[in-house]
């Protein structure tokens, strides 16, 4: 085979601002470092450049396959093809990209017209491939395996902050829940229209979840603070009878402190926005929420007017799913009693803390609650530990007590989602109909928070960048079996492809000395504090063996380095216990179990219920026994009852219910769609090539793409290999085969006339298998046989005219 490189090969050099840029070799000659091209690039600048294949600049792909809809199909696979081709086709506004079988989606950062009920029409029945590349298509595609046989099927969504995930999941269940008959009875800018009850229900569930578990964070105005996974629930004729949600740690911390910019939870605003003046008066509320410390932490105090819009179709939803107006009341009682308890003013006197008796925001909190005020002040100012033979109580400092307080909040939030969550899935199981007992197998959605790391990164990005780290693993074992099987399939000789995986990672975190673990042990010691805790980490981790993994960084002396997949990050163990203990007191436990607020029980009960592995409290959806199950959806580590149960941890429930959706993964057959955000600033069809690069390595699509190139990247049927080639034997004998249909006789007169050696190429049963880069040195002689005969054509009509 010729080189690639060669004068007039186009190339890509490396750019610290752009990642990489396009260029061309104008010379290319020999030397004895192997060889030294003159390369020139888009703006006529030149670069000396010596070396061999592994170190000169990266070949890029012939034009006409460059914006390929299916990266996989590019002959060089390399970073910046991939990059290129997603960009060009961001260009050119298409947001959507297969690489094999994984969809990449670019968010546009503004309406597109791509989901309109002819769109949704137009890939009801057909292929992948057949059309454009969309997330309708993949719905499609789990729609038509699930049809095939019955099994399982889940949808992964992932990808960072922002990137689109949300949006896409909704739009792939709207997709799925839609009618699939031809009569489509489909508003144009929703699917609701005509929707049965069960489909309504489904929606439903998107404005409630968001309300109560989206806030807007400096990175999306709507971020998701939570995990989840919706199993949308089949019958045997495939039609859609219900549905069953479970959620993954909802971001705790948010509840009682906000960062510059970003704000609590939609639902606060929402209420103060949307309720009538004499409810909120009522509740002791105002339009105006400056006022409340949990609601002005970020500096925003005007009210946002797409709040109460929100708010009103929150209420719709909460009725569709059959929270009639009394509890929705209740609910949002709940939720004044939290603001004003945020309100609620501890000082410091001398050493110790203290509340005044009548203190206004105490008085109405308490009132909400249904909590007495005495004994709510005094187990908030003190603390009381018992010994084996006395209790001892002891005063607390005013930080110390307001952390008490704020405890409270985030545990009550935590519940009354947790109840949410359960009432959800009461009605979506079938509570008014016997939808449950007809679900004969599903479609999962997964959206879960993508990969994070900030300046500063705490417990929650430990616990989402652990869920990653699983995830990923997941995800290359799919890709790498996929193409291990379509060799088996193809019965092409095949050696076993190593590739490195993170089990390491994993290991490091999930362990039984994993950190995790660690982190347990530590934060049951009465006297464990952060600083102990990275005490034992870097004792019992920092190791010959996990030299790959953990790492104790050089200038900070209250933080631990991972190395994930993806990117080091580096961890501060401040606030790590505390988060994963995630207790409130035992007497305000007590106090909150026994309030007189009826509905406040009710919530209580089931987050607690739910949280000691208590199945019954699944009774909606229990009864959907046939679907496996993909985790409970209590994550709320307090227990109460029993003293003498261990209490779980933040930590250990989001691990044992990651354990279940992950064996659950693995019982699904899997559908992946990468979200990429293009820049930083929400900007429509800004294209940041470094951002981007970033998010492709993190995702591991570039991962995937070694794994496959380290075997035959591009696959073709004979029959589509021929019908492309042909013209590239003889100008005779190409048409007269295809004619004959002799696809693979076409085949090897290409691979002959293209001199492709042995090594480079297999047939399989049906499929062509190449090397990375054969193809591209076919395509070039294609478009050069093209040229010349359009060449000849204008010129000979020339002297005909
Ligand atoms: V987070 O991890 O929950 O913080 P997501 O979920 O990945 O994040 P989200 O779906 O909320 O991101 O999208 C962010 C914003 O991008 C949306 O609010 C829309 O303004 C925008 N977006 C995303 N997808 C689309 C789309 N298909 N069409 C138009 C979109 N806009
Ligand atoms: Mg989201």
């Amino acid at each position: 085979m010729t080189t690639a490189y060669s004068v007039g090969a186009r190339v890509f050099l490396e750019d610290p601002e752009h990642g990489w840029i396009p260029a061309e070799i104008s010379s290319c000659k020999a030397s004895a470092d192997g060889l030294t091209l003159v390369v020139t690039n888009e703006g006529g600048q030149q670069t000396t450049v010596t070396g061999n294949a592994s170190t000169l600049p990266p070949l890029r792909n012939p034009p006409l396959l460059e914006a390929a809809d299916d990266l996989a199909t590019l002959s060089i696979l390399n970073e910046p093809s991939i990059l290129h081709g997603v960009q060009s086709r961001y260009t050119e506004r298409k947001i959507y990209t297969f690489s094999g079988s994984v969809l990449l989606a670019v968010n546009p950062f503004e309406p597109v017209p791509l989901y309109t009920p002819e769109i949704v029409k137009s890939y009801i029945g057909r292929r992948r491939g057949e059309l454009e590349p969309h997330l309708f298509a993949i719905a499609e595609d789990a729609f038509a395996a699930m049809s095939l046989d019955g099994h399982g099927q889940t949808i992964i969504v992932s990808g960072e902050s922002g990137a689109g995930k949300t949006e896409s999941a909704k739009l792939v269940m709207r997709y799925i829940a839609a009618p699939k008959t031809p009569t489509l009875n489909l508003d144009k800018n929703s699917f609701i229209e005509g929707a049965s009850l069960v489909e309504q229900q489904i929606q439903a569930t998107n404005p409630i979840l968001e309300a109560f578990g989206n806030a807007k964070t400096t990175r999306n105005d709507n971020s998701s603070r939570f995990g989840k996974y919706i199993q949308l629930l089949f019958d045997t004729n495939r039609h859609i009878v219900g549905a069953r949600v479970r959620t993954y740690l909802l971001e705790r911390s948010r509840l009682t402190y906000q960062a510059q910019t970003e704000r609590n939870y939609h639902i606060f605003y929402q209420i103060c926005a949307g309720l009538r003046s004499e409810t909120l008066e009522e509740l002791g509320l105002e339009a105006d929420y400056s006022k409340f410390h949990y609601l002005n932490q970020g500096g925003f105090s005007t009210v946002d007017e797409s709040d109460r819009d929100k708010f009103h179709a929150m209420q719709t939803a909460l009725r569709i799913i059959g929270i009639d107006e009394d509890r929705q009341q209740s609910i949002f009682q709940l939720l004044a009693a939290l603001l004003h308890l945020g309100d609620i003013n501890v000082t410091q006197t001398r050493s110790d803390a203290a509340i005044e008796e009548d203190d206004p925001s105490m008085a109405r909190a308490m009132e909400f609650l249904g909590v007495d005020p005495v004994n709510f002040r005094k187990w908030t100012v003190k603390k009381q530990i018992t010994t084996r033979s006395e209790k001892i109580v002891t005063n607390l400092t005013a930080p110390q007590a307001v952390q008490v307080r704020d405890s409270i909040t985030r545990f009550v939030y935590a519940c009354l989602f947790e109840w949410l969550v359960f009432s959800i899935n009461e009605s979506l199981a079938g509570r008014y109909g016997d939808a449950a007992t007809r679900a004969e197998t599903y479609i999962g959605v997964l959206d879960i928070y993508g990969f994070e790391h900030f300046d500063k990164n705490s417990f929650e990005q430990f616990c989402i960048n652990y869920a990653n780290e699983k995830l990923q693993h997941e995800f290359n074992t799919y890709v790498f079996k996929l193409s291990q099987d379509e060799y088996k399939a193809e019965k092409i000789s095949w050696t076993l492809i190593e590739f490195e995986d993170n089990q390491s990672a994993i290991d490091l975190m999930e362990g039984k000395i994993g950190i995790l673990s660690l982190l347990d042990e530590e934060s049951r010691l009465p006297l464990g504090t952060d600083a102990s805790f990275l005490q034992k980490l870097n004792a019992q981790l920092d190791k010959p063996a996990n030299k790959a993994v953990y790492k104790m960084p050089k200038f900070a002396n209250s933080a631990f380095t991972v190395a994930h997949y993806a990117l080091d990050v580096t961890y501060q163990v401040d606030g790590f216990l505390e988060k994963n203990r995630d207790t409130v007191p035992e007497e305000h436990l007590a106090l909150l179990t026994s309030s007189s607020n009826p509905f406040l029980r009710e919530v209580l009960d089931v987050a607690l219920q739910h949280r000691e592995g208590g199945d019954e409290t699944h009774a909606a959806d229990s009864s959907i026994s046939k679907i496996p199950d993909p985790g409970r959806t209590s994550l709320v580590a307090t227990t109460a009852r029993s003293t003498a149960v261990k209490k779980p941890t933040l930590g250990s429930i989001f691990k044992s219910s990651l354990g279940t959706l992950m064996e659950m993964l693995r019982m699904t057959q899997v559908h992946y769609i990468r979200c990429i955000k293009p820049n930083q600033h929400k900007k429509a069809w800004e294209f940041s090539s470094l951002l981007v690069l970033a998010q492709l390595r993190a995702s591991g699509v570039l991962e995937t793409i070694r794994i496959s190139t380290a075997g035959y990247p591009s696959r073709w049927k004979f029959e589509d290999f021929a019908r492309r080639y042909h013209m590239l034997i003889n100008w005779r004998e190409g048409p007269s085969l295809i004619k004959r249909e002799q696809y693979k006789r076409i085949c090897v007169l290409v691979l002959l006339k293209a001199k492709v050696d042995k090594s480079q190429h297999q047939f399989g049963e049906t499929k062509l298998f190449l090397r990375t880069g054969v193809l591209a040195n076919i395509e070039t002689s294609r478009s050069d046989k093209l040229n010349a005969v359009q060449f000849f054509q204008t010129n000979f009509r020339r002297i005909i005219v």
